[in-house]
């Protein structure tokens, strides 16, 4: 991906907003690197003057989209650096170790999700999750005959950016519509999606429609799982935080004729909130946890993290 190293902020921001660059995984490693190249870019200032800049450049990131965790958390990851002797030598350090802990995360838990994967499964999944498809390849990989059934995922319709994923590696691929998924959850074996954000109460974040699916799974006692690094974990949930569920442009669904305009509403939420109830397990990189574990994790991985009751920072 191209970017011009002298607005790599505002064109990282700009092309995860219009997601030219999307997914909760890649948004977090984007903005990673875009902080990485911009602290490059700064010369000749002073350590508090730098870290004054870092700040501010890892808001505008934190802006672009407000609903997948990765973001804020990968940006405060990065950031941290600024509290040493040496920040722009410990950003850069950062941001090139969360990149690569990430891609790393993202394997493991394709073997550890593929396990739960067992020879001639029928696999629905929904969006465009490389955590998910992780999953399912490296079930596909071991020698597992699997078919997986994916969804559209309307408006964006990410699901054939799966869809073609998954066929480009062998693997016996049907797209449906979304509202065809209670029709075809008979041959269905086991859900698998990714996640944009995991609360403090195990609940998932993720894909519009994906709480409807996790519904649809439980009424036939399907397992439901999603695959989580564990830096979707939302830290500030535990104080009570809600996470904000995005709402796109109206114009990502359709465009009615002049005179509908006034009269018919158009509501575009990007994603929604699937009950920890309707979860079987949360894939991780570091083992498979029960959403009742989502506590533990936060605890351990944000426990660091000064939290201060009231003021929201951390
Ligand atoms: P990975 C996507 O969001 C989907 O909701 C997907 O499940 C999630 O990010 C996780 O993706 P969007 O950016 O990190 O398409 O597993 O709105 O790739």
């Amino acid at each position: 991906m191209k970017h011009n190293k002298n607005n790599i902020i505002t064109d990282t921001h700009n092309k995860i907003k219009n997601m030219e660059i999307r997914g909760a995984g890649r948004i977090g490693r984007a903005s990673a690197n875009a902080l990485k190249e911009y602290s490059l870019t700064i010369q000749n200032i002073n350590n508090s003057e730098f870290k004054e800049k870092m700040i501010k450049a890892g808001e505008v990131l934190k802006s672009a989209r407000p609903t997948a965790v990765s973001l804020p958390n990968a940006i405060n990851y990065v950031l941290s650096g600024l509290n040493s002797k040496n920040p722009k030598k410990n950003i850069i350090l950062n941001a090139e170790e969360f990149i690569k802990s990430s891609s790393e995360a993202t394997l493991k838990i394709g073997k550890i999700g593929a396990n739960r994967i067992k020879d001639g499964w029928t696999i629905l999944t929904h969006c465009n999750s490389e955590a998910a498809i992780s999953i399912i390849k490296t079930a596909h990989n071991s020698g597992k005959n699997i078919k997986v059934i994916c969804t559209e995922t309307r408006p964006r319709n990410q699901g054939y950016l799966t869809a073609r994923t998954l066929a480009d590696e062998g693997i016996d691929t049907t797209l449906i519509v979304d509202s065809a998924v209670r029709y075809h959850m008979k041959e269905v074996d086991i859900v698998v999606v990714g996640s944009d954000a995991i609360t403090s109460n195990g609940c998932l974040v993720n894909k519009i429609g994906t709480s409807q699916i996790a519904l649809m799974a439980y009424e036939r006692k399907i397992p439901f799982i999603t695959a989580a690094e564990t830096y979707k974990f939302h830290s500030k949930t535990i104080i009570g935080e809600t996470v904000e569920i995005e709402e796109r442009d109206i114009n990502e669904i359709c465009e009615f004729e002049e005179k509908y305009k006034d009269k018919i509403k158009l509501r575009n939420p990007a994603f929604d909130i699937t009950p920890s109830q309707y979860i079987d397990g949360i894939i991780t990189e570091i083992g498979i946890i029960p959403p009742q574990g989502a506590w533990h994790i936060i605890e351990k991985y944000f426990g660091n993290f000064k939290i201060t009751c009231g003021s929201g920072k951390y």
